[in-house]
């Protein structure tokens, strides 16, 4: 995966609703994730009451959080948090594999963007350098949310 991050536009979050689903395997470093996320949508104006955040017991269970979420609260996009770190079976693999593509069958199901912020690391130390390390992923995952509840916005006004 590249370390190269997209360029970052000024979007006003103010009229969106976000929902979040939060793993709370790998507690510290998802709460990490977590404020950062929170963080950005609340500088972008994201107001406190439209942002729902649930928490499940590990990234397995994000994509059936995100879609009830999503069927709930009518949110402009969803955001799923959640740290895989490899360990002594291939378990984390096959959950990141399922996660991926269980989340985009979510987002495409109910016509809502769903942001991968799942964070799949070979080691503890890579896990960290993303989760309140050196790279920013949470104001990246946010960032990407803004843009899509944007743009989720401006299309549907035309259908
Ligand atoms: C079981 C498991 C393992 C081994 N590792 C992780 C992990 O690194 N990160 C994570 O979010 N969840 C992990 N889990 C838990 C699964 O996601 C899930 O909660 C259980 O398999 C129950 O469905």
């Amino acid at each position: 995966m590249s370390l190269a991050a997209p360029t970052v536009s000024a979007i006003s979050g103010a009229p969106f609703r976000v929902g979040v689903a939060a793993a709370r395997y790998n507690e510290q470093l998802v709460d990490t994730l977590l404020q950062q996320v929170c963080a950005r949508l609340r500088a972008a104006g994201v107001a406190e009451r439209r942002l729902t955040v649930v928490r499940v017991p590990g990234s397995n269970e994000l994509p059936s959080a995100v879609q009830l979420l999503g069927l709930k609260e009518r949110c402009d996009v969803l955001i799923a948090l959640g740290v895989l770190i490899r360990g002594d079976t291939i378990h984390y693999e096959l959950i990141a594999d399922a996660a991926t593509h269980a989340l985009q069958r979510v987002a495409l199901d109910l016509r809502t963007p769903v942001i991968n912020g799942v964070v799949v690391a070979e080691t503890p130390a890579q896990a960290k350098a993303r989760c309140g390390g050196k790279i920013d992923r949470g104001a990246e995952f946010a960032q990407a949310a803004l843009e899509m509840a944007a743009l989720n916005r401006r299309l549907r006004k035309k259908s």
